[in-house]
């Protein structure tokens, strides 16, 4: 395992500085439940994401599960197909319908101009993604939210220490949901957060992250426990500290993987968004074979024989999960579906050497015919 370059590589803080920041657990034994570290944490987050309004959870995941419930949501939710499972998950699991709208072709994001048209009487919500922390276009997603009056809840896993146009995307929408996931950009081993714009919304995930318990002797909403423990918050306190330094190293990252794959036809790299301050969370290619000469299934098997994991992040799309049945039709989504059969995600992780990332340039390049 060690000699492979998989497509990412948790950040870790110096074992010490991690020993240092739980040793006082040893003394309080305060392990979970909203202790000093989840609260040391949770006012960091704040000023780092500059907002005043952040709940920590246990996962990202929980963090669009709850944030849906706490919104007391009915009807139709319009999403798109290019993400996790978590996004489409997390809106089944309220009871509420999935409805897909396409993706933009240059961003992967949902595509704007296909949204107005998929609203109806039934619309509650709109769950857009900032896939591979690309961002939304979230001034025309408002204008539109706000004509039908939606709500809007970004998926923001994948956008941790974003900006657009010198603005936290943590301010974004009316709440947008972090994953701090070890493959993240920013971990705390498992977790995520919710950061909102109405305080109540607040209290409401508080108390459904601790099983609907409003107070000693009063159970208000049926909850989960998704409460973030005190080992993930001091995982969290470390890596913050270092998140630019970790942030600038892969920026210099993608520049290398751009200057070797720019020039190369039949490939398309992520696009540098204008007016964004990137967190270069991962690095897709999209392979189009007509032009480059291999698949993208070629290159994936080519890579792995080197002993490199490049992984297809997000294929299957989600609208053609086997547990949903076939109850949505994939047509209805043919750019999301054209990305999805040709995109492969690169290893792109802070420790990952220059040298490695022009081995798996030229490995791709050597596919060309
Ligand atoms: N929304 C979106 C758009 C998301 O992408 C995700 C999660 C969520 C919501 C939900 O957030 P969380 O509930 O997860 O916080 C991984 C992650 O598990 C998942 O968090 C992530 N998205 C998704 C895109 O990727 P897998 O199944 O591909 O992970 P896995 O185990 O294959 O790991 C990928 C690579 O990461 C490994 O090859 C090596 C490296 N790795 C992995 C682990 C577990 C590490 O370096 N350290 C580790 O501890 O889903």
């Amino acid at each position: 395992m060690n000699n492979k370059i998989l497509v990412t590589k948790s950040s870790m803080p110096e074992l010490e500085e991690y020993v240092d920041e739980i040793s006082s657990l040893w003394d309080s034994c305060w392990l979970t439940n909203m202790g000093p570290k989840h609260q040391k944490f949770q006012k960091k987050l704040c000023e780092y994401m500059e907002t005043q309004n952040i709940e920590l959870l246990v996962n990202g995941h929980m963090a669009l599960e709850l944030t849906l419930q706490a919104m007391n949501l009915q009807g139709e939710v319009i999403t798109t197909p290019f993400t996790f499972a978590s996004t489409t998950h997390a809106i089944v699991r309220n009871g509420l319908k999935p409805v897909f709208c396409d993706i933009d072709p240059v961003t992967y994001c949902m595509d704007v101009n296909k949204l107005e048209g998929l609203i109806t009487d039934s619309t509650c919500a709109i769950m857009p993604v900032h896939v591979y922390g690309n961002i939304c276009n979230v001034e025309e997603i408002e204008r539109i939210a706000q004509k039908y009056e939606l709500k809007v809840i970004y998926d923001a896993a994948h956008s941790f220490g974003e900006k657009y146009k010198g603005k936290s995307i943590a301010q974004f929408g009316d709440a947008s949901c972090f994953s701090f996931h070890a493959t993240k950009v920013f971990n705390s081993i498992e977790g995520g957060a919710v950061c909102f714009k109405d305080g109540v919304l607040g209290e409401k995930l508080y108390d459904l992250k601790n099983f609907g318990i409003h107070g000693p002797e009063e159970v208000a909403e049926v909850g989960a426990n998704a409460k973030m423990n005190e080992f993930c918050a001091a995982m969290g306190i470390c890596n913050l500290r270092h998140i630019e330094e970790e942030i600038e190293k892969r920026r210099i990252i993608v520049e290398r993987y751009r200057e070797k794959l720019d020039s190369i036809e039949g490939l398309i790299l992520n696009i540098n968004q204008k007016e964004v301050k990137s967190n270069y969370a991962y690095f897709p290619v999209i392979f189009e074979e007509k032009i480059f000469g291999a698949s993208r299934e070629e290159i994936f098997k080519k890579l792995a024989q080197n002993g490199i994991g490049a992984r297809k992040y997000f294929y299957p799309l989600t609208n053609t999960f086997e547990c949903f049945h076939g109850s949505y039709n994939v047509m209805e989504t043919p750019v999301a579906l054209h990305i999805s059969k040709r995109v492969l995600t690169l290893p792109l992780f802070a420790e990952l050497d220059l040298k490695e990332v022009d081995r798996i340039c030229d490995i791709i390049i050597e596919c060309k015919c």
